[in-house]
């Protein structure tokens, strides 16, 4: 097992002796069951609920809650879900599971340890110095269509020819790779664990290689790169969930240049011990990144011009920051506050808060959807886990000021429990999935909406079941439908089906733009729980 995993799973199995002291009613568990239940909520609960269980999208999990609900009404939320947008685990976890993960959560919350730069600088490795690397393209690929797909399962990334739908490489990573990022000049694909561990992937070589290879910390989601002009390639940065943090790597070698915590006080100016690093994106036209702090509510605006002396502007939003995406001008940042049901718009210009605009409950973006409607002008889209809507937000404070930071239209989505939307500027189409929710027919399914429509009364969608076009015959687990991502040209959208389970067939179903059919799916033994799929093109230059 890697290291970092080790260490961060052992404080799951402190024995009970050395934890608090527990409420004398309390449930127990051995040892042994205590690090197995460690290790999944690590793994599976952890990202909505934070590892010190003090919530954030998801519930706070300390015992004075559970220990209210008691494990009877603990094991039926964790099996069947709610509609508030947990999601059903019945699918993944055996009963004993849920039934020790019920115990475990009414037990306190252990803190993990801390990862400081002395850590990130003994896990680093450079394994091919800059010097050393191809000086030019060595392979026939056409980098700009390949696609970096997320093997959930099976800590590894499959980088996928997107001409000719084969699988170019598969890179071991980390654990649960969560996104890929690209550098500004499209050669290194960035990709992090949930685990922390960070690797660089170089494309020139004539198979996709790791370069270099760092741990960022215990837990994280997010890393990009420096875009703006003059500082391609030169850094890049990585945010944790544990401990809470962001550090600055170079961009070539990943090696750790400057670490910045983001412990500090939230919004209500209240001390917050775990505000963890959600989504980062790189702006093209100012040398900065946008860090968003999930428990603070706080919007980061990072100056990368000079590390030694780093300039942050702090901008308080709403709690509990998750993910986002660009409008189509690349001016205003658009990022969920997803417990607060609000969508907070950054203008990078003035470096100020544009507006926070009430949404639906829970709205989840991903990036987000950005095009002209015919009605209201830019608007940029969101999808919602506590919501069957797809909402949209006009963007364009100088040329449409009535609709600027408006909710100016809500669509219905086939269901709740939606995680991203997508368009590309080339299409008609707008796409949205609900891979979370329970109903297998619904989870299976996407929604997709004409654009030219949506000035009429009621534009009326097409859903299509595209779990049934991948044909995968039945699974275990539910065929969870997630994550539209277009090629380089825009004239095709990949979607994932995901059985959730790394010992049943999953797929991807590549939908021709134009006429909305299946033209292909990829089935491949080595496509172990496909998820996030990350276009070169449209990830280096922020398309969707
Ligand atoms: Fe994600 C983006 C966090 C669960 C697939 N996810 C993000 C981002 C964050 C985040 C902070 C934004 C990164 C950025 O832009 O810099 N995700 C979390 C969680 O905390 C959560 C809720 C629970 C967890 O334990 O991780 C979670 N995410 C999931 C999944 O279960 C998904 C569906 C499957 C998987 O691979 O784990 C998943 N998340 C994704 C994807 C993106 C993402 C595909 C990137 C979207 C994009 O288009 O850029």
């Amino acid at each position: 097992m890697h290291k970092g995993i080790r260490n961060a799973l052992t404080f799951a199995a402190l024995p009970l002796a050395m934890s608090a002291a527990f409420a004398n009613d309390a449930p127990t568990l051995s040892a042994e069951a205590k690090a197995a239940a460690g290790k999944t909520y690590f793994e599976r609960c952890a990202g909505c609920h934070g590892m010190l269980r003090k919530g954030a999208t998801g519930k706070n999990l300390e015992p004075a809650n559970t220990s209210k609900l008691g494990t009877s009404r603990l094991e039926k939320i964790m099996a069947y879900g709610t509609e508030g947008g947990m999601p059903n685990f019945d699918d993944i976890l055996t009963k004993k599971e849920i039934t020790d993960m019920a115990a475990y959560i009414q037990m306190p919350a252990e803190a993990p340890p801390e990862w400081g730069m002395k850590d990130m600088k003994a896990s680093w490795k450079l394994h091919v110095p800059v010097k050393d690397r191809p000086t030019k393209q060595m392979n026939k690929i056409n980098l700009n269509n390949v696609f970096s797909v997320t093997l959930r399962d099976s800590g590894e990334v499959a980088l996928i020819d997107g001409d000719t739908k084969q699988i170019w490489g598969i890179v071991k990573t980390g654990y649960a790779v969560h996104i890929s990022r690209l550098s500004a000049s499209g050669r290194y694909v960035h990709v992090i664990g949930r685990d922390g561990r960070y690797d660089l992937i170089d494309m020139w070589y004539e198979k996709p290689t790791i370069v270099a290879t760092m741990k960022a910390g215990y837990e994280a989601r997010s890393v990009d790169t420096s875009k703006y002009k003059g500082y391609e390639d030169k850094y890049a940065v990585v945010g944790s969930y544990w401990p809470p943090q962001y550090a600055i790597l170079d961009g070539e070698t990943l090696e750790p240049l400057k670490l910045i915590s983001t412990r500090g006080v939230t919004v209500d100016g209240e001390y917050h011990p775990e505000p963890r690093v959600a989504s980062i994106v790189s702006s093209m036209i100012k040398p900065e990144w946008v860090i968003n702090i999930k428990e603070t509510g706080m919007i980061k605006l990072v100056d990368y011009s000079d590390i030694a002396n780093l300039k942050e502007t702090t901008i308080n939003s709403a709690k509990f920051l998750h993910d986002g995406g660009w409008d189509a001008s690349k001016r205003y940042f658009l990022v969920a506050a997803n417990a607060s049901n609000k969508i907070a718009a950054v203008d990078t210009k003035t470096g100020k808060l544009a507006a926070l605009v009430d949404t639906a409950k829970i709205p989840h973006p991903g990036r987000g959807a950005n095009f002209t409607h015919p009605k209201f002008g830019p608007v940029w889209a969101t999808s919602h886990l506590g919501a069957d809507v797809i909402t949209l937000i006009g963007t364009d404070p100088e040329k449409n000021p009535q609709s600027a930071w408006k909710v100016v239209q809500e669509l219905k989505n086939h269901g709740a429990n939606s995680l991203f939307v997508k368009t590309h500027p080339k299409s008609k189409n707008l796409w949205a999935d609900a891979p979370l929710n329970p109903d297998p027919k619904l989870a299976g399914s996407v929604t997709v909406y004409n654009i030219d429509d949506l000035g009429k009364a009621d534009p009326k969608p097409e859903v299509l079941d595209l779990a049934a076009a991948a044909n995968l015959g039945k699974t275990k687990g539910l065929q969870r439908v997630v994550h539209g991502e277009y090629n380089e040209k825009g004239d095709e959208i990949w979607f994932s089906v995901w059985t959730g389970n790394k010992t049943e067939p999953s797929a991807i179903v590549v939908v021709d733009d134009k006429n909305r059919k299946v033209k292909h799916v990829i089935k491949d033994k080595r496509l172990v729980t496909p998820t996030g799929k990350f276009n070169v093109y449209n990830t280096m230059h922020d398309i969707y």
